[in-house]
């Protein structure tokens, strides 16, 4: 499976073919949401407004935008770090992700989870989690949970390339398939995992249908530059989990245009490298796409453009004007219930009764 710079043309037949030219310039409009607030993030955190991690997905939006689309609103989501596209494609309020990462109380953590902690209960966006594959035995058990109430749902699980080799995938990939629950584990294949390429840190790189065959697991894989191919890849991988087939490992082949994070010199790869991907670039086909078939003209896309710099604008606005987290929320929020070891008295005799 190559990436490439067609603008997003495929065989008839498939279930994009169903989104009329309202639908694409939408998924457009997302993508350029995504790459703006993002632009505005890097500058945020070079003006030292945001603190800790911040792991950009720029040039990857496609796989979010294009997953999301082809799934039900009340689908589960769960990601890693890298996940501001996840939640601004799921519906998140770009203010309150941005106030999030900026530490402020209007954030959707209130301001205690940051970049990586993204979280939205009412969009199902179940997190943003830092730990490398720790997200994929959660997943596993937001699918249990579906499959044990009898609901209508998939839950989808994004990971990165180098979870890969995570023992935790492994278990999460065992117990999905045995108990053939509703869950797409997606493997957001963006080559690298920090400075490791993935050839040299995965076996079976060039084919990781190996890794959903050992577990008796469906496989597919899409070209992750193209959001259409992605849509349609999901769609169909949805609806066969949805009909009971069981969960499936999906590999996006992908690419990220910035560093790991914010701090990353970028010796493991060239620029002429970085700059052969970034002619395939997502948004670029898109548009091409759009502009070929007459289904928008180029002042349309620019007016999308306008409103997702104005809404990221807004969103680091709003952030800077936001109070900051104060420090009684440090204790608030750690557990569900009203136990609070840490706490001497009430709460705790309360619990226990
Ligand atoms: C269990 C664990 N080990 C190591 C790390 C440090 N670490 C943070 S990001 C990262 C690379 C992961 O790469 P990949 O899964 O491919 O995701 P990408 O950054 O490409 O989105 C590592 C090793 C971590 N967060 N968790």
């Amino acid at each position: 499976m190559t990436i490439t710079s067609e603008p997003d043309t495929h065989t008839s037949g498939q279930p994009s073919d169903r989104l009329d030219a309202a639908a694409l310039l939408s998924m457009l409009g997302e993508m350029l949401l995504i790459r703006r607030f993002e632009e505005r993030c890097a500058q945020s955190y070079q003006q030292a407004k945001i603190g800790g991690f911040c792991h950009l997905y720029i040039g990857q939006e496609a796989v979010a935008v294009g997953s999301i689309s082809a799934l039900r609103d009340d689908d589960p989501i769960i990601t890693a770090y890298r996940d501001h596209g996840h939640a601004l494609a799921r519906g998140m309020d770009p203010r309150l992700a941005m106030a999030e990462m900026f530490g402020k109380v209007t954030g959707c953590s209130k301001g205690k989870g940051g970049s990586m902690h993204l979280f939205d209960k009412e969009h199902h966006m179940y997190g943003g989690h830092a730990i490398v594959g720790g997200q994929c035995p959660l997943g596993v058990g937001i699918a249990f949970g579906i499959q044990y109430q009898q609901e209508d749902k998939v839950c989808v699980c994004y990971l990165g390339d180098g979870a890969l080799n995570q023992g935790a995938f492994h278990e999460a990939m065992n117990l999905a398939a045995i108990w053939k629950l509703p869950i797409l584990f997606v493997v957001e294949n963006n080559q690298y995992s920090m400075g490791t390429h993935i050839a040299r840190g995965t076996s079976m790189a060039d084919d990781l249908s190996v890794k959903a065959g050992a577990y008796g697991m469906r496989y597919a894989e899409c070209d992750g530059m193209g959001v259409l191919k992605v849509y349609d890849c999901f769609a169909k991988a949805a609806e066969q989990t949805r009909a009971g087939e069981g969960p499936c490992l999906i590999n996006v082949e992908t690419y990220r245009f910035k560093g790991h994070s914010m701090s990353d010199p970028q010796k493991y790869r060239t620029k002429e490298e970085v700059a052969e991907f970034e002619e395939h670039d997502c948004i670029q086909r898109l548009r091409r796409r759009l502009l070929d078939r007459h289904l928008a003209t180029e002042e349309q896309i620019l007016d999308l453009d306008e409103k997702a710099k104005k809404l990221a604008l807004e969103a680091v606005k709003f952030a800077e004007e936001s109070p900051a987290t104060p420090v009684e929320e440090m204790f608030t929020d750690v557990y569900s219930q009203p136990f609070e070891p840490y706490r001497r008295g009430e709460a705790a005799e309360g619990f226990r009764e």
